[in-house]
């Protein structure tokens, strides 16, 4: 590969004239932005523990009230991107939001999308747009862009949840803001319960072509079922995966994030291709060891580990006994659409 000349070897007054009139010479700086091969991501394979991050969470509720917070969130971030930058990836923010008994998240909407993936606890609700939606364990709810949201909780016990929202694409697109609302009016009716029945859904008086985001609400009880029935349907099926889509049109169920569940089987290791987006692991049932490159972690439930793009991953079931279930995040419905995604195997 070519040598190319540094910054260094232009002579000062002519560095400073350039400077003047807000022009950089590309050659110098051309192997940065464009480096041979594949990408050098500043996303950097990063394990959150769930045992180390829940006390200091809880800190947090006696710390600061719910109406100093607006939202109590600890944001797990990746230190490639720099904490004080609160991205796990390029595109991906991660938050663990506590919410104790009685408090109320008051109601905003913004422009970044978000889910709710519920880690613990039960008796917790969020309402997005005037739909209220139980939160159990599991559950992934969509908050998806400029849709008004609040989180209540009736429950006696704290109740965690895993906040995944795609704020470090919307940020630098310099299209993030929010709104604050007044309490929503709850309406009728539940998107989940709508199509809860395979292959059937409501003839008419159903918003079938206005609404974007038909479901909200995707029940674990839901997902995992479809994960145990395609295992057993498919016993040479290698990943037992299944995809959140939008009921009505099967495309993924946000724009910009693509969000799944896994099952490995007793004992199995999973090799996942080398693929450009970056993805998000997060433990729902059982103990998980991940390799990502040279190094490998051990994932106990309710622990969160991000893996930069352009990497292989392995994921191996430690138990010989029992399935593990994971819920993931990624950023393959961007790259699609960009027309940047590639699967490097
Ligand atoms: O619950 O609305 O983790 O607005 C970050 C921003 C959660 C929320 C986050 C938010 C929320």
């Amino acid at each position: 590969m070519q040598e190319l000349a540094l910054l260094e070897d232009l002579p000062a007054d002519y560095r400073e004239a350039l400077t003047r009139e807000n022009l950089v010479p590309l050659w110098p700086n051309l192997r940065a932005v464009l480096p041979p091969g594949k990408p050098r991501p500043k996303t950097r394979a990063t394990h959150w523990s769930y045992e180390a991050l829940k006390p200091l969470l809880l800190k947090a509720g006696e710390l600061t009230p719910i109406e100093k917070a607006e939202r109590r969130v600890l944001v797990l971030a990746n230190p490639g991107h720099g904490l004080e930058n609160m991205q796990a990836s390029a595109a991906m923010y991660l938050g663990m939001q506590l919410l104790m008994p009685g408090e109320w998240a008051a109601a905003h909407r913004h422009t970044p999308n978000a889910v709710r993936l519920i880690v613990e606890g039960e008796g917790a609700h969020t309402t997005v747009d005037g739909e209220k939606c139980p939160m159990s364990r599991g559950d992934l709810i969509l908050t998806p862009t400029g849709l008004w949201h609040e989180h209540g909780h009736d429950g006696d016990k704290p109740v965690v949840w895993l906040d995944v929202l795609d704020l470090p694409l919307v940020y630098y697109m310099e299209a993030s803001y929010h709104v604050d609302g007044p309490r929503q009016n709850i309406k009728p009716g539940h998107g989940d319960r709508i199509y809860a029945r395979g292959g059937v859904v409501p003839t008419a008086a159903f918003q079938r072509q206005s609404n974007a985001y038909p479901m909200l609400r995707y029940p674990w009880v839901e997902a995992r079922a479809a994960l145990e029935a395609l295992a057993t349907d498919q016993p040479k099926l290698d990943a037992v995966q299944i995809s959140y889509v939008n009921p009505e049109t099967g495309a993924d169920a946000q724009n910009i994030l693509g969000y799944y569940a896994l099952m490995l089987r007793p004992g199995q290791t999973l090799r996942l291709p080398a693929r450009s987006p970056s993805a998000v692991f997060h433990v729902m049932e059982g103990a998980i060891e991940a390799g990502v490159d040279e190094q490998s972690f051990t994932l106990a439930m309710a622990d969160t580990c991000c893996v930069p793009g352009y990497t292989a991953v392995s994921l191996r079931n430690r138990s010989a006994n029992a399935p593990a279930f994971l819920f993931i995040a990624d950023e393959t419905p961007l790259h699609r659409k960009l027309g940047l995604f590639e699967n490097r195997d």
